[in-house]
C-alpha cells in the first residue's frame, strides 16, 4: 500500500516538508486548505482554485452540507468530489464545532448533540457515528474524528471533562469506521483531534490518547478561539512534541500569514482557515509587504498593479485605485478579486516557506519575514 505521509526534510528546528498521498492525487506539505464550507469557496470557482491559486487540497464541512443540499443529494451525486467537479483531494470537518459556532439551540450528552438548524429551525442530532456515516458519503479523503472544542478561557474541570469526551467520541469513531466501508471505491483517512484548552497537562494526556489510535494522521483543535497568540504557539509547541514525528500534524482553523510561519516552525504541517476569504469580502489583503485596507482613500488615484509581488493574474491585471473602487462601490467583483488575490498568496506563502525548509534557512528567513508581513500598508 501506497505509504501516506512521506517527510522530505527535517528543518534545524521542528519545521518539516514533505508529501501526503491520497486517491485524488499528492499535496505538497507544509500546505494551506481553502475553506470550502457548502461546497464552495466563496467568490472563487474551481478553475480559478485549481489552475491560478494552485490548491491542492480544500475544506467542506459536515454540518452545513447535511443541512443543505442533504445527504441524499449528497449520494446522488456520488460524492463531494463530483457534486462540485472538484477532482483533487478534499478534507471535511466533522461538524462539532459548527453547531457550536452556528446553532442557536443545542444541548450536550454522552450521546452527542441536538441542535437546531440556523437554516430552517429544525431539530437534528449528531453523534460519532452519525458524524462519521456523513463524512463517509461526502467521500472527503481525509475526515475529521467528532470532538468537542472548548471555549477560551475554559475551567480546568471543564476543560478535562471535555477533553475526556472527545478521546470516549474517538473510540466510537473508529469503532464504526472500523465496522462500515467505504462507499466510492478510493480510500478515505480519519484524523483524531487533539484537545485539552490551554493545559500543558490536558494537552500531554491527549495528544498521547490522539497519538495511541495509530490513525494516518493526527489534528489539533480547541486554539485560534480567542486565546492570546503566545499560548497558542506555547501549546502548539508543546503538542507537537507529543504526537509522532512520522505523521502529519493539521492545526485546525489557524491564522494569519505569521500565525502560519509560526506554527510550521512548530512542526505543522496542515492549516485552513476561513480569514483569506473572509477578510477579503470586507476588503482585507494579505501581501509579502504587508496587509491592505483596499477602502483605504490612500489607493484612489493608485494606478500601480493590485500586488508587485503577487503570483495570481488579478495581482497584475487590475489597479489598486479600480480595486478600491470596486470596494467603495460594493460590486460582488472586488470581493472575488480580494479572494483570489489572497487565497494565491497564501498558498504562494507556505509554497516558499516549503522551499526555505528544504534550503535549511527556514528560521532566519521566518525572522526576518514575520515583521514586514504584519505591517499596516
Ligand atoms: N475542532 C474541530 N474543528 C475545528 C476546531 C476544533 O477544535 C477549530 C479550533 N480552532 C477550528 N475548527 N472539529
Amino acid at each position: 500500500m501506497q505509504q501516506f505521509f512521506e517527510i522530505e526534510k527535517v528543518s534545524e528546528g521542528k519545521a518539516r516538508a514533505g508529501h501526503l498521498y491520497t486517491d485524488h492525487g499528492r499535496i505538497e506539505t507544509p500546505i494551506f486548505m481553502p475553506v470550502g464550507t457548502v461546497a464552495s469557496v466563496k467568490t472563487v470557482h474551481q478553475h480559478e482554485l485549481k489552475d491560478d491559486i494552485k490548491a491542492q487540497i480544500i475544506l467542506g464541512n459536515t454540518y452545513h452540507l447535511y443541512l443543505r443540499p442533504g445527504m441524499e443529494v449528497m449520494q446522488n451525486a456520488g460524492g463531494l468530489h463530483k457534486f462540485m467537479n472538484w477532482d483533487l483531494p478534499i478534507l471535511t470537518d466533522s461538524g462539532g464545532y459548527q453547531v457550536f459556532s452556528l446553532a442557536k439551540t443545542r444541548k450536550m450528552s454522552e450521546e452527542g448533540v441536538k441542535f437546531k438548524s440556523h437554516i430552517d429551525g429544525s431539530f437534528h442530532m449528531f453523534s460519532p457515528e452519525k458524524s462519521m456515516e456523513i463524512q463517509r458519503q461526502i467521500g472527503a479523503d481525509i475526515f475529521m474524528a467528532f470532538d468537542e472544542c472548548t471555549p477560551y478561557p475554559c475551567d480546568y474541570r471543564l476543560a478535562k471533562k471535555s477533553m475526556n469526551l472527545t478521546h470516549r467520541w474517538l473510540k466510537r469513531c473508529i469503532t464504526w469506521c472500523n465496522e462500515n466501508e467505504e462507499l466510492y471505491g478510493y480510500k478515505q483517512h480519519l484524523f483524531p483531534i487533539v484537545q485539552g484548552s490551554c493545559y500543558s497537562d490536558l494537552r500531554k494526556i491527549s495528544a498521547e490518547v490522539i497519538a495511541e489510535s495509530n490513525c494516518v494522521g493526527n489534528a489539533i483543535g480547541g486554539l485560534s478561539v480567542g486565546e492570546p497568540e503566545d499560548e497558542m504557539y506555547r501549546i502548539t509547541d508543546e503538542v507537537t512534541d507529543f504526537l509522532p514525528k512520522d505523521k502529519p500534524r493539521y492545526l485546525m482553523g489557524v491564522g494569519t500569514p505569521w500565525n502560519i510561519l509560526e506554527t510550521i516552525g512548530l512542526g505543522i504541517d496542515m492549516l485552513d482557515c476561513v480569514m483569506p476569504t473572509r477578510n477579503a469580502r470586507n476588503g482585507m489583503l494579505f501581501t509579502w509587504n504587508g496587509v491592505m485596507n483596499m477602502k483605504n482613500e490612500k489607493w484612489k488615484q493608485d494606478f500601480s498593479p493590485l500586488d508587485e509581488f503577487g503570483t495570481s493574474y488579478v495581482d497584475a491585471e487590475y489597479s489598486k485605485a479600480y480595486v478600491r473602487h470596486l470596494f467603495i462601490s460594493r460590486e460582488y467583483l472586488g470581493k472575488q478579486i480580494a479572494s483570489i488575490h489572497n487565497l494565491a498568496f497564501y498558498l504562494d506563502l507556505v509554497k516558499v516557506a516549503r522551499e526555505h525548509i528544504l534550503k535549511g534557512d527556514f528560521y532566519e528567513w521566518k525572522k526576518s519575514i514575520v515583521p514586514i508581513l504584519k505591517q499596516r500598508l
